[in-house]
């Protein structure tokens, strides 16, 4: 490895780096702040403007965190960094958060050493140099040992390919790409296709300032109230007042966030009970409804039955019109696709100005330019909101397609399932790393958190390989099916695998069906510690070059 943040060596038009890092949201951020105080050189790309990654993407209408929430989403590498940012919300606003990581680069001059507006059109390892080659739009190659694929586990856009969509002569936004200007629904017939976690934050929001809104519905959804409320000045006091134990409290739950872990099961309680206690969950919100209800609601069916039931009556009981109530009631099992949160979703069907279309009984058959064309009729509109999700946790890295060993693609690497292991190496692709890649907790885990703990490790191993002379590392196959048979042991006792979802790849055609996140929680960053203290069990080492051989 080079030396300490010097200037990049240079060599025809090729920059040198120790560790190139692709993507400069949440994930990338810290990679650069982590691997710059190894005393290493680093260089960034990214396509945005700035720094924020899926933060930076996604300012549509009703942004918000909604995961367990503030102040835990954050990192904890600095206790600095906690001790001097104010959270105003537990559900915050996608502007706070990009605000905070505002700050962070700042404060640790992250910017210096990204380049922003660069797209990473090809990676390339070099067998003979040991080192991966990056072009990237802007001209400019660079060129290092360790390549680290910080690309988001939710940044490539599903775009549905329905006939005549790109005929539509509205305005079309996607909400993961949504413009910096800001746009207005006043006065305009707004389509809205998708309702996942983007779908249900938005559209209450458009639907208040919308002539008309059509919402066009696949998957009927279970969400529940977010609960969004001001944090106290007393509870970021508490969540400051003793920096390590929350740090060891996050680093024991299995979501990651300073919660106690409870052992309450649904099928041990009556019907009443487990009622009064979904109830008394619902009115307060938030993501803790979910993780403070039951443990066996995601493996039996029975318990998984009793809150589907619990939160159908509660839509039934909020909607006024029956018949727009009955489509509007999920039939999967709950928690199966991501949980959601709302802020008024469901509330939002009593108004005069906002349709439900159920495309299972009436699909959508076509746009025209003016136009969306359900079996049923033709719905005119001025505006098209596409909330159709991502080609999800695998789809970044497929995009990106690096090129290993023998020039690989990681196209025909990964043609039937996403071989990795630890979730974080493939086979093939030495010295390469994901960041909350198939085969991690990745979106299963506080983000933030989970990144750090990634980099963390990837860090000791790069220590490691040059403290033993190494100049390539890689999974063995062996080890890579070992920890997919893993992976999958895990997802097979539950429920998850049964529902088509973003997790299990269904959304996008063509792409392996399987569940690949590892839903094992914080076990995980046990067993990548256990991996470290065999000495690297599973990797298949090779001595660093000379550099008169290569
Ligand atoms: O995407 P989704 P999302 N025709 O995939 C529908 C995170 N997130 O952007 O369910 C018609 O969940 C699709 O239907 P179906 C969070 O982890 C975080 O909403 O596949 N419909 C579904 O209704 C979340 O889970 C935050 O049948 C089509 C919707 O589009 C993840 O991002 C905020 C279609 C897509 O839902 C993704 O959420 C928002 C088609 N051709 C999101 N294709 C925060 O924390 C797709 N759909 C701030």
């Amino acid at each position: 490895m080079t030396s300490t943040n010097q200037p990049p060596r240079k060599s025809g038009s090729i920059e040198h780096y120790d560790v190139v890092i692709i993507g400069a949201g949440v994930s990338g951020m810290y990679a650069l702040h982590h691997f710059r105080e190894m005393g290493l050189s680093v260089r960034v790309y990214d396509g945005a403007s700035d720094i924020g990654g899926t933060w930076w993407y996604n300012r549509y209408p009703g942004a918000r965190v909604d995961g367990p929430g503030s102040p835990f989403y954050c990192y904890t590498f600095s206790e600095k960094l906690m001790q001097e940012w104010d959270w105003a919300e537990t559900q915050s606003e996608q502007s706070a958060v990009l605000a905070y990581l505002e700050h962070v680069a700042d404060r640790f001059d992250l910017r210096r050493d990204i380049q922003f507006e660069t797209w990473v059109e090809d990676a390339r390892y070099d067998e003979a140099a040991q080192r991966w080659t990056v072009e990237t739009s802007t001209g400019v190659s660079a060129s290092a040992p360790f390549l680290i694929c910080a690309v988001g586990a939710l940044s490539t856009t599903n775009m549905p390919d329905i006939p005549g969509i790109n005929d539509f002569a509205g305005e079309c936004y996607h909400t993961g790409r949504w413009p910096h200007e800001p746009v207005s629904f006043e006065g305009k017939r707004v389509a809205v296709i998708g309702t996942g976690s983007s779908g249900i934050q938005s559209i209450p929001e458009i639907a208040r300032e919308a002539a008309h809104v059509t919402v066009l519905q696949r998957t009927a959804q279970y969400s529940v109230p977010a609960g969004n409320r001001p944090i106290t000045p007393e509870e970021m006091a508490e969540a400051r007042e003793d920096f390590d134990a929350i740090c060891a409290k996050m680093h024991a739950n299995p979501g990651g966030f300073p919660f106690d872990n409870h052992t309450r099961m649904a099928l041990d309680h009556t019907p009443e009970e487990r009622n009064a206690h979904y109830e008394k969950l619902w009115q307060r919100g938030g993501f803790k409804f979910f993780l403070d209800g039951y443990n066996d609601i995601a493996v039996s069916e029975e318990a998984n039955a009793s809150l589907a039931d619990f939160i159908r009556d509660k839509i039934r009981e909020i909607v006024h019109d029956p018949e727009t109530a009955e489509k509007l009631m999920p039939d999967y099992f709950v928690m199966t696709k991501r949980p959601i949160l709302d802020d008024g979703y469901f509330e939002t069907f009593n108004r005069d100005n906002v349709t439900l279309v159920d495309l299972r009984e009436d699909p959508i058959e076509r746009f025209t330019p003016t136009s969306v064309v359900t079996r049923s009729g033709e719905h005119p509109i001025d505006m098209l909101v596409l909330a159709t999700g991502f080609d999800a946790i695998s789809g970044s890295m497929l995009r990106l397609n690096p090129k290993g060993r023998g020039g690989m693609s990681l196209e025909e690497r990964w043609q039937d399932r996403f071989h990795n292991y630890l979730g974080l190496t493939i086979a093939g692709f030495p010295n390469l790393f994901m960041i909350h890649g198939p085969g991690s907790p990745g979106v299963f885990y506080n983000m933030p958190l989970g990144a750090e703990r990634q980099l963390n490790w990837i860090g000791d191993f790069m220590g490691h390989l040059e403290k033993h002379g190494m100049g390539a590392v890689e999974p063995t196959t062996d080890s890579e099916e070992a920890w997919g048979n893993e992976v999958s042991g895990i997802a097979n006792a539950t429920l998850f695998p049964r529902t088509d979802s973003w997790w299990t790849g269904a959304n996008i055609p063509g792409k392996p069906r399987y569940f690949s996140a590892y839903l094992g929680g914080s076990l995980y960053y046990q067993r990548i510690a256990d991996v470290a203290a065999k000495d690297y069990e599973g990797f298949a080492f090779e001595q660093a070059h000379r550099a008169d051989d290569a």
